[in-house]
């Protein structure tokens, strides 16, 4: 037993080699293990000091003691160093470099019947008229028969109506904002009323939910001449160019008398191309002068009060002025289509 502790200073020696030696903290606490362990060399050392005389117990059992701390000081060390160098592997290996440039933020746009209704609101502010809304679900008063169109009128016809069944409607144009208007305001009223509106109708060119914008103006004396200097002049803002309009008698059951507005066609000039199937001439909107019996009906009194209106549809102004012919394109909202008016 003398022997071991004589050996204790090469034990720490090779100890020492060996615990600098380790790689890993595993590796490290296996060599803990067969030195301080409760079955490790140095504690076996340290229990068989009972069996010695005290005065050779005192002094192995100080070179045990020494020896213990300054193994137990070797192992610490080493695995402080292998935690810190297994902490900054982690951290290298985490490592976000902070000067990559970002991945770039894609920004929205507005979408073409958006930016043309917006083009139309601001064209008509300009000239004076307050943008007005109202319910897209409507009352049979308000959407047909303040129009001048009563129950079992043919006109209904016209417009493929939603109904709900309990007496309530999807509006079929935006004129019942306009008879709100009227049954709020009296005149002079110079207003526009741009919106979604529902028709059961789809093919080629027609979608149950369309896009339209209709006008109004009442006061004393307004005349057709007034509503067709307006419209020529809108429709020459809209589009940029010097187009010619013209005004073919129509029927509508809310004016009287009624026209279709045709512009020559933006895309060709007028000379005939597919847009225009050749006639040089597009159709855009319907107008006339406001029937006596809508005014009556919202209590205006039409032998003081004259007024003019319109409606017109937004898809199709905005495939005029895009020069893109396929509604569809309009509604199925591919990015790859939507990005190019950005
Ligand atoms: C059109 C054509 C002609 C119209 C009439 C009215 C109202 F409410 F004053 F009676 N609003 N809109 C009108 C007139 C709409 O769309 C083609």
């Amino acid at each position: 037993m003398t022997d071991s502790v004589q050996a204790l200073p090469a034990l720490i020696d090779a100890s020492r080699h060996e615990i600098a030696a380790t790689a890993s903290i595993d590796d490290l606490e296996q060599i803990r293990v067969r030195l301080l362990g409760k079955k490790g060399s140095v504690t076996e050392l340290l229990k068989s000091l009972g069996g010695m005389d005290p005065e050779a117990r005192r002094t192995a059992g100080a070179k045990i003691n020494e020896a213990k701390q300054a193994l137990t000081a070797a192992l610490e060390e080493r695995r402080a160093a292998l935690e810190s160098a297994k902490l900054a592997a982690q951290l290298a290996s985490d490592a976000v470099d902070v000067t990559l440039p970002g991945r770039g933020q894609a920004i929205g746009g507005l979408h073409p019947v958006t930016r043309v209704r917006r083009r139309i609101e601001q064209i008509f502010r300009n000239a004076g008229f307050t943008v007005a809304d109202g319910p897209e679900i409507e009352d049979d008063w308000h959407n047909f028969t303040a129009l001048n169109i009563p129950e079992n009128h043919p006109a209904r016809a016209m417009h493929d109506t939603f109904y709900f069944g309990d007496g309530r409607l999807l509006r079929t144009h935006t004129s019942p904002v306009q008879v709100r208007s009227m049954e709020q305001s009296k005149p002079p009223l110079r207003l526009i009323a741009p919106g979604r509106v529902y028709r059961s109708d789809s093919d080629m060119t027609h979608t149950p939910m369309f896009h339209q914008l209709e006008g109004l103006v009442v006061d004393e004396g307004i005349t057709f001449a007034n509503m067709k200097a307006i419209l020529h002049g809108f429709m020459r803002e809209l589009f940029e160019k010097d187009v010619k309009m013209r005004l073919r008698p129509s029927y509508f059951p809310f004016t009287e008398p009624s026209a279709e507005v045709d512009i020559s066609c933006v895309s060709c000039g007028g000379s005939g191309c597919r847009v225009c199937k050749q006639t040089g001439w597009v159709e855009v909107s319907g107008c006339g002068v406001v029937h006596p019996n809508v005014l009556k009906a919202v209590n205006i009194d039409p032998e003081r009060y004259t007024g003019y209106a319109f409606g017109m549809g937004i898809d199709r102004l905005t495939m005029l002025r895009y020069n893109v012919n396929d509604i569809r394109l309009y509604f199925e909202n591919d990015l790859r289509f939507l990005k190019q008016f950005a």
